[in-house]
């Protein structure tokens, strides 16, 4: 595939750590919500190498705050989302679909509950602001609504708890999954959740001063070098073997949460009131005819930039990859499609063009790993 440059600008936003991530040879960026996400530095396998062993530091500013406030702000945000966090704590993150009226995805963010009436919704890749202030505007409800300024550095990898404790102490290993605490580094408070989007383990440090997040990513580089620190992202093969999912890649606004595997997170039964909830109802009772699967594909390359169709021998069509890269580990390409439901059989073949070239696959189960 031939390879473009970007041209950056105001709409294609950097953050506070692009300069030093491309003083620390960054290789090629994606665009998530308007905003530079590194994609690689050293190559997609040696960084995949890496962060399966040792400790990598992301920016991952890309994945950006909205931040909800003020008297009627556990309604609204209740109202975006089908899980129910009528009994949620300060402290804790919640990965929580966002859904519309039609019961249709819009984003899958993680809701952090800051106080009760005080919420960051850590947005993947869709405008969730203006979907959140039409809804207050329709609801008339009591609150702000705004993008603070938060930047995201995470600490990722196997040596993450041992290099954060050098920094921030040794109370940090006690903190748990998917909550987060205020911990300090000289002058500076930071915000820090063990969440990430590896399942090498880490942390994410929410940053909300640019200075006191340079300062972090230059110490962090500092105490990380007898961990062999290296800067990394979120790592297309790590994060396809352990099927942690990408709106607009792998879902989007044409599918509902139960096609994208979100069960669990589908709260019909509780009593608390969100956008197509009967909607969601009335899918869970007909039942979906399609689903998110993984598929393994006796290629060693791919590449993706539309979804490619999967048939079977008399040229039904199976589904469609959504995601798809090689595998080092499972030496072929793998990747994660939207199944019909005739083919949800693990084992199921397909043929699938890639390069004008026929290859086999076989449908199986997610994650990989
Ligand atoms: N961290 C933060 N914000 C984010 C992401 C992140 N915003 C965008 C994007 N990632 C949101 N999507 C996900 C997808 C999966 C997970 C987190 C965010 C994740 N899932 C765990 C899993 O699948 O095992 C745990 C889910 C659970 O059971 O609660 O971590 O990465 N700040």
């Amino acid at each position: 595939m031939k390879k473009f440059p970007i041209v950056k600008s105001r709409r294609l936003r950097s953050t506070p750590y692009t300069d030093r991530i491309e003083a620390h040879g960054v290789s090629s960026y994606t665009v998530y919500n308007h905003m530079l996400l590194p994609a690689s530095f050293k190559s997609l396998e040696s960084d995949y190498h890496h962060l399966k062993e040792f400790v990598q530091v992301w920016d991952v500013a890309a994945e950006r705050q909205v931040e909800i406030t003020g008297k009627d702000s556990a309604k609204l945000v209740q109202l975006m989302t089908c899980r129910d966090l009528s009994k949620s704590k300060i402290g804790r993150c919640y990965y929580s679909p966002l859904v519309d009226q039609e019961g249709l995805l819009v984003n899958d963010p993680i809701i952090n509950k800051l106080a009760e009436d005080r919420w960051w919704i850590s947005i993947a890749d869709s405008d969730v602001i203006f979907f959140a202030k039409g809804i207050a505007s329709g609801n008339k409800f009591e609150v702000e609504i705004k993008e603070p300024n938060v930047n995201i550095l995470a600490v990722q990898g196997p040596l993450a708890e041992n290099l954060m404790a050098k920094l921030f102490g040794e109370e940090i290993r006690d903190l748990k999954f998917f909550n987060f605490k205020y911990f300090n580094y000289k002058e500076h408070k930071y915000f820090i959740a063990r969440s990430g989007w590896s399942k090498q383990g880490g942390f994410e440090v929410y940053v909300e001063d640019d200075i006191a997040g340079q300062d972090l990513y230059d110490y962090l580089f500092e105490f990380g070098k007898e961990f062999n620190i290296r800067p990394g992202c979120p790592n297309l093969i790590e994060r396809i073997e352990s099927a942690l999912l990408s709106y607009g890649n792998d879902f989007d606004n044409r599918d509902n949460p139960f096609e994208a595997n979100f069960d669990k997170f589908v709260n019909l039964d509780s009593d608390v009131n969100f956008l197509g909830k009967e909607k969601l109802k009335k899918i869970q009772q007909d039942g979906i005819t399609r689903k998110l699967m993984g598929v393994k594909i006796d290629s060693n390359k791919i590449d993706m930039y539309c979804e490619k169709t999967l048939f079977d021998d008399k040229n039904n069509i199976v589904g469609y990859v959504r995601s798809a890269t090689y595998s080092p580990t499972f030496k072929k390409v793998i990747g994660i499609a939207m199944i019909n439901k005739p083919y949800w059989n693990s084992k199921d073949q397909f043929k699938i063009d890639i390069d004008e070239r026929i290859f086999v696959g076989t449908v199986c189960d997610l994650p990989f790993i």
